[in-house]
């Protein structure tokens, strides 16, 4: 037989001929139909294939270099990738959008029209799963062998409706229209254990360890190639769908037990079924466990048989592998990697753990003591058993060592113990994470110094050099090229094109600021893009708000410590004082929210239906017509972030001081060009540090000041008491103003407020109103508003995720770029 291996393809042409061709093929071939009644839906997937042909042949390339290159591969391994809808970002990282365009319109079709049917791909929560599709983008286009792991969730993210107001979830069927932009390799299968038992024999003098009975499922791997931008690399995320044993067995076919056989097979794909809809909390369910266990056991699987198909040794993966590890969600991987190397390859204790250190690093993405993931004992011990052992010994080792470094100190050795013994017996999975990994990094400055103060302060001591700092980023070719083509097209008339590729470039836009006549077109483009949004808010909620007002924008997941309700008080008070004729000549508003609550979270719901009433009051009252409104936009996606973000005016980024880890939504509104308020939290201090003091707005405590208010003992009843604005606001949500129909609906919320108040919502209030009306004051001077948020346009290149997949490349993983252009 020939040899297939040197089968090289002429490559397929971009140019508009070949697409048109390419799409006409599709939509008979593959879609099955008749281009003379295909719908818009048909159309898409046709082109959707014309660019998958593309990038598959591009993907074959890029690993064949890489295999004959012997380069170093890092794996991010998360249980989350937000990466929104595929066709535009393909297109234009391939780089033949306009010929696609043309090609269609040739047809009679509109890009335009049919890009809107595509579903996004949710697969994640909020901020954590949107980095992640950030630094995929990153890696492909930096050319780094990077590969992203992670499930294939048959339902992501909820979709939110609104009904009378409060939040209703329904199910994210995003698959059923079938997905072009994956490849199932129903041969890439790994079988996955669950329950059973331990034996443990003596071979030749060493104990070995069998893991024995209980449930198998098969790990299938579905691959979604990723383009780089502006050049022909293509990477690979590899997502796991569970399947049943049975799938695979033949004796299925002659079965008696047909029936339970099924369900068998339902039991196991339950697995992969549904992403867990809660962001910031950790969830304590088995199936939880199960999931993360699952995706990371393949993924090992996988990358060791990749690592030994190279011909490498077992003793050369930390020179070929690096895994990061999205934070402690994959960390069992540690306790798996472990259990491979040492059960199956035989290799001696400490040898597999040098090269498990050598692999592993760690992202920490929270603080907050409800996030960091604990696992009982008992759990862990009878749906993994044998990890369960494998965590009590490298703990075992790793307090030896604690021992040896303070002695006579126990009460260290029980606070970093990796099990809580305070609590019922929990594994820590942050500190597993910790001690399996070389590298552990906060997202941002402020958090990688509160992790090493507080968190992880015992760690620090003992390995001060495993702290590193890496502040998160975003993608500019999604989140200005593509999603704001008004100013992308203004940025290249003047500085080309080169910042989508080295986002420090915009800088170069600084001395435009002084030119009226851009400073015209850039408020000319900000104008159509408040218009693009109006047009979607009227669309979808059949309210008209006016471009001419601010557009005051807090978009995020509902969450008591990113602190919508701070926010609802700024509205209420600013209600008030337009009804009672104290506004002065204050700028139009309105106030734009969007975001999604965790079901199970009652509070934040709460907050959204607040937020409802109080639209639904101000939005109807004659007395502050043309000078408030209120808008909720259900639903918030990647694919409305992407209509909201080039609209914004203000950027609302007002957490606590030191509970926000970074955010990266700040990044994306201010790279827009609107202006941030926000508080000394997370990423915020160093966009302060980049902006410029003068074109932010800051207000409220600072981290310390938070901690030492909370010492001294905090009560936000004095705020209250001594605040007639504040007061005003608090008693008439309490008292029904906004819910007249149930006049006690937020009476505990109020009263919680006054009592307790763990976000310091009533501290930071007047500093916050305050701020705001220098905001105000800022807007109405539109000359003066347009050349600040111009810069911070021009000097937001430092939060490109470029700059961070470089840190991380360096620092971290030990990688270069292996180009080929
Ligand atoms: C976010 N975390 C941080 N978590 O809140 C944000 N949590 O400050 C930061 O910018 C971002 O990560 C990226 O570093 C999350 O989004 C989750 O979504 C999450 C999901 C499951 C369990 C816990």
């Amino acid at each position: 037989m020939d040899m297939v291996h040197d089968y090289d393809p002429t490559p397929l042409s971009c140019d508009k001929d070949a697409l048109k061709e390419s799409i006409r093929d599709g939509l008979i071939h593959i879609v099955g139909k008749d281009p003379l009644n295909a719908t818009r839906r048909d159309w898409l997937q046709a082109v959707s294939y014309a660019a998958r042909e593309r990038i598959i042949e591009r993907r074959m390339y890029t690993k064949r270099l890489f295999n004959q290159e012997q380069v170093k591969r890092v794996y991010y391994l998360s249980m989350e990738y937000l990466i929104g809808r595929m066709l535009v970002n393909s297109l234009m990282n391939l780089g033949f959008y306009e010929n696609c365009k043309d090609a269609l319109k040739e047809m009679g079709v509109d890009l335009h029209e049919i890009v809107g049917l595509e579903s996004d791909a949710a697969l994640g929560n909020g901020g954590l799963g949107r980095l992640a599709a950030c630094i995929l983008d990153s890696l492909a286009t930096q050319c780094l062998p990077g590969y992203g792991y992670g499930i294939r969730y048959e339902f992501g993210m909820f979709h939110q409706h609104l009904e009378d107001g409060e939040q209703v979830e329904h199910p994210d069927n995003w698959l059923r229209y079938g997905n072009p932009w994956e490849f199932p390799r129903p041969e890439k299968i790994y079988p996955v254990h669950f329950y059973g038992y331990v034996v443990e024999h003596r071979e030749r003098g060493v104990t070995r360890h069998h893991w024995e009975d209980g449930e198998e499922v098969i790990a299938m791997a579905y691959d979604h190639p990723t383009p780089g931008f502006g050049n022909k690399n293509v990477n690979n995320l590899r997502l796991w769908a569970a399947k049943a044993t049975r799938d695979f067995d033949l004796d299925y076919f002659n079965e008696g037990d047909y029936i339970r056989a099924v369900q068998e097979k339902i039991e196991s794909e339950t697995i992969s079924m549904v992403l867990y809809p809660n962001d910031a909390t950790a969830v304590g369910r088995e199936l939880r466990l199960k999931q993360e266990y699952f995706f990371v056991s393949a993924s090992i699987q996988d990358i060791l048989a990749r690592h030994l198909e190279l011909g490498y040794s077992l003793g050369e993966l930390p020179n070929k592998v690096a895994i990061q590890l999205n934070d402690t969600h994959p960390a069992i991987a540690i306790a798996e990697l472990m259990r491979l190397l040492v059960d199956q390859h035989h290799l001696p204790w400490q040898k597999a753990w040098n090269i498990t250190c050598g692999v592993f690093s760690y992202t920490n993405h929270t603080l907050m003591p409800e996030a960091l993931e604990t696992w009982p004992v008992h759990l862990m011990e009878r749906v993994l058993p044998r990890h369960m052992q494998i965590i009590y010994e490298i703990n075992f080792h790793f307090l030896n060592e604690v021992r040896h470094n303070f002695p006579g100190d126990n009460a260290i050795v029980q606070r970093l113990s990796i099990i809580d013994e305070s609590n019922g017996r929990q594994v820590r999975m942050a500190h597993l994470a910790v001690v399996g990994s070389h590298m552990v990094n906060g997202v941002a400055a402020l958090h990688t110094q509160l992790l090493k103060k507080n968190l992880f302060r015992d760690f620090h001591r003992l390995w001060p050099e495993r702290f590193v700092s890496i502040t998160n980023g975003i993608t500019p070719r999604l989140w200005l090229n593509q999603a704001n083509p008004g100013l992308r097209d203004l940025i290249n008339e003047h500085i080309g094109e080169d910042w989508l590729m080295d986002l420090q470039q915009l800088n170069k836009l600084e001395p435009l600021i002084d030119n009226p006549g851009f400073r015209e077109r850039f408020q000319q483009v900000k104008r159509r893009n408040k218009e693009r949004l109006a047009d979607m808010i009227k669309e979808e909620m059949g309210l008209t708000v006016s471009p001419d007002a601010m557009f005051d924008v807090q978009i995020k997941r509902i969450h008591e410590y990113k602190r919508q309700l701070l926010n609802v008080l700024h509205i209420i008070s600013y209600y008030n004082r337009i009804r009672d004729g104290r506004a002065g000549e204050q700028a139009p508003r309105v106030s734009i929210f969007a975001g999604k609550a965790a079901p199970s979270y009652v509070r934040a719901k709460q907050i959204i239906h607040l937020i409802n009433d109080v639209a639904d009051v101000v939005n109807h009252d004659p007395m502050v017509a043309g000078k408030q409104q209120v808008a909720f936009i259900p639903n918030y996606d990647v694919s409305s972030a992407s209509v909201i973000i080039p609209a914004a005016d203000l950027s609302e980024q007002i957490s606590t001081a030191g509970t926000e880890a970074s955010g990266t939504g700040n990044m994306k509104l201010a790279l827009n060009g609107a202006m941030t308020i926000g508080t000394l939290d997370g990423a915020n201090i160093e966009i302060r540090q980049a902006v410029g003091e003068e074109n932010i707005f800051i207000f409220g405590l600072n981290a310390d000041e938070v901690d030492h208010l909370r010492a001294e003992g905090y009560r936000p009843r004095d705020y209250y008491d001594s605040n007639e604005e504040l007061r005003q606001a608090l008693d008439m949500i309490r008292d029904g103003f906004f819910s007249p129909s149930e006049p006690g609906r937020y009476r505990d919320l109020v009263q919680n407020l006054l009592e307790v108040d763990t976000f310091m919502v009533l501290a930071d209030y007047e500093s916050y109103i305050r701020e705001q009306e220098r905001v105000d004051e800022l807007y109405r001077d539109q000359d003066a508003w347009t050349r600040r948020a111009m810069l911070n346009t021009a000097r937001m290149g430092y939060f490109s995720i470029d700059r961070t997949v470089a840190e991380y490349a360096e620092k971290v993983w030990g990688i270069v770029p292996e180009g080929w252009n």
